[in-house]
């Protein structure tokens, strides 16, 4: 249904928040017609020279009454608590099988990269009914990533990596917005989402020029920027093997431990010195400057596919 007053609802997310909404907008809306209903009928019915019987309720009612809503009104705000966060929290984390898509946003526009390497600028290719999740850093401030008629908004900060995903229910084309005020040209800073058919989308993939996926990007720069000299099992450098790597847990020297993801990868390259793997010297070079987001980010994939693989110690 379009109308001027309703976003399209185009994904699975949307409908749940419109339902949080509308029941919001219902329960306002009963409270203002009660409260100025009353203060309607109570400036009538006591109006000045009226005969209705004034004086204080009878005890037990009263307190009866108060008790009443008072309980009423703290269970439907605890429902409603308990349904906008499990509503907001469920929609954390992507399902596993979830196409991954990586954004980077910049001053002033979004660039975009397909699994198969195609990429595209302020516009995003994605099929419908698939979950998409999107991987997202910033090069320069922070944005956001704004998709109404998805109901989706997330920050794209500066040195740290942010996700969030949805499945498109419509096909058809939606705006993408910049949510956060990020220099002049900000309001410029416009995309749109395509949705198509499954079959479609994959026939627009193959169109698209060729590009090397993102792994492959990955593996050149591994060795044109050195890092295979010291992780490569050949090395004689003591340096820790990747494979099998993302997503298992690592020893520090310092004692911590912590899961190799995304924004773990992103800080041993940028600051090798701040999480130091245990039994190992501190003799990575930090690449801060380097290597671009768009970079790390073929890395990371890079590393990741190694993952699947056997590790090769
Ligand atoms: C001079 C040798 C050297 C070079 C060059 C080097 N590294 Fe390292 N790297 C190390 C050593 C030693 C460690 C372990 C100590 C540490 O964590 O700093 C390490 C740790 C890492 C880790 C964490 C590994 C783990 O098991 O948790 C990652 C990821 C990594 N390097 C990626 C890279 C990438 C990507 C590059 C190229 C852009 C690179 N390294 C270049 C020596 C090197
Ligand atoms: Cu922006």
């Amino acid at each position: 249904m379009n109308s001027p007053f309703r976003l399209p609802e185009a994904s699975t997310h949307a409908v749940t928040v419109d339902h949080i909404f509308y029941l919001l907008l219902l329960l306002s809306g009963a409270t203002v017609v009660l409260v100025f209903g009353l203060i309607l009928l109570f400036a009538v019915r006591y109006r000045r020279g009226s005969s209705a019987k004034r004086g204080p309720m009878p005890e037990i009612l009263s307190r009866e009454f108060e008790i009443g809503w008072t309980v009423a009104t703290l269970l439907t705000f605890a429902f409603l608590f308990w349904w906008a966060s499990s509503a907001d929290l469920g929609s954390l984390a992507a399902p596993p099988s979830a196409l991954e898509i990586h954004v980077v946003a910049k001053q002033w526009m979004w660039k975009t990269q397909h699994p198969s390497g195609a990429r595209e600028i302020n516009a995003l290719h994605v099929p419908l009914d698939q979950p998409v999740h999107l991987l997202m850093s910033s090069q320069d401030v922070i944005h956001s990533f704004f998709v109404p008629a998805f109901r989706i908004k997330k920050d794209v900060v500066p040195g740290r990596d942010t996700d969030i995903w949805f499945q498109a229910t419509k096909s058809g084309t939606f705006p993408l917005l910049c949510a956060e005020y990020c220099g002049t040209n900000h309001s410029m800073m416009r995309g749109k989402i395509v949705v198509m058919r499954q079959d479609d989308y994959a026939g627009w993939l193959v169109q698209q020029p060729e590009g090397d996926d993102l792994a492959h990007e990955g593996a050149k720069l591994f060795v044109s920027q050195g890092c295979s000299g010291c992780h490569a099992a050949s090395s004689n450098v003591h340096a820790p093997r990747l494979a099998g790597l993302y997503g298992r847990a690592v020893q520090l020297a310092d004692g911590r431990t912590v899961s190799a993801d995304d924004a773990y990868i992103r800080d041993s390259i940028l600051q090798p010195k701040r999480d130091v793997v245990a039994g190992y010297e501190p003799v990575m070079p930090s690449f801060k400057g380097l290597l671009d987001d768009g970079e790390i980010q073929s890395l990371t994939a890079y590393i990741r596919s190694l993952s699947k693989e056997q590790p090769d110690d």
